[in-house]
């Protein structure tokens, strides 16, 4: 089954947001395999971003994504990783969907609430990149065979 890293960011971590991301992607049928809350190094904010490296706002973005706690989290469904940046919505809010995430919370493009893994490849990296083999936990509910 396909997996994809989510994390709330600072933004919606000080805004009391985690509950209700968590809540929609638990609704939608999804699986979470894995979360955490906790602060992140410039180095891995750095490398999270590395495909944003030579981008006017590389400096500010990194700044933004170190100034508090996130909430990491893997979810695991199937098609996970485009229908999350679809319940996401659009990168800069203004442009966000009512109905999705984005569009719902967000007002700013620096400080859009949430990040979702935009590919299988990036997926890939990212699960590795803020995660350890043994975080990710491997379970059965019962309610998938009213999903799948
Ligand atoms: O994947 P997504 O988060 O939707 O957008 P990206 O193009 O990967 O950009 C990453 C991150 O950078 C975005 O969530 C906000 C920030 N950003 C920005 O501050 N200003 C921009 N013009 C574009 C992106
Ligand atoms: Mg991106």
């Amino acid at each position: 089954m396909e997996k994809t890293f989510l994390m709330v960011k600072p933004d919606g971590v000080q805004r009391g947001l985690i509950g209700e991301i968590v809540s929609r992607f638990e609704k939608k049928g999804f699986k979470l395999v894995a979360a955490k809350l906790m602060t992140v190094s410039r180095e891995l904010a750095e490398a999270h971003y590395a495909e944003h490296r030579e981008k006017p706002f590389f400096e500010e973005l990194v700044g933004f994504i170190t100034s508090g706690p996130v909430f990491a989290m893997i979810w695991e469904g199937e098609n996970v990783i485009s229908v999350a940046r679809q319940m996401m919505g659009k990168t800069n809010p203004a442009d966000a969907a009512p109905g999705t995430i984005r569009g719902d919370y967000g007002v700013s493009v620096g400080m859009n609430i949430i990040h979702g893994s935009d590919s299988p490849e990036s997926a890939e990296r990212e699960i590795g990149l803020w995660f350890q083999e043994q975080d990710q936990i491997a379970y059965d509910k019962t309610i998938d065979r009213w999903i799948y």
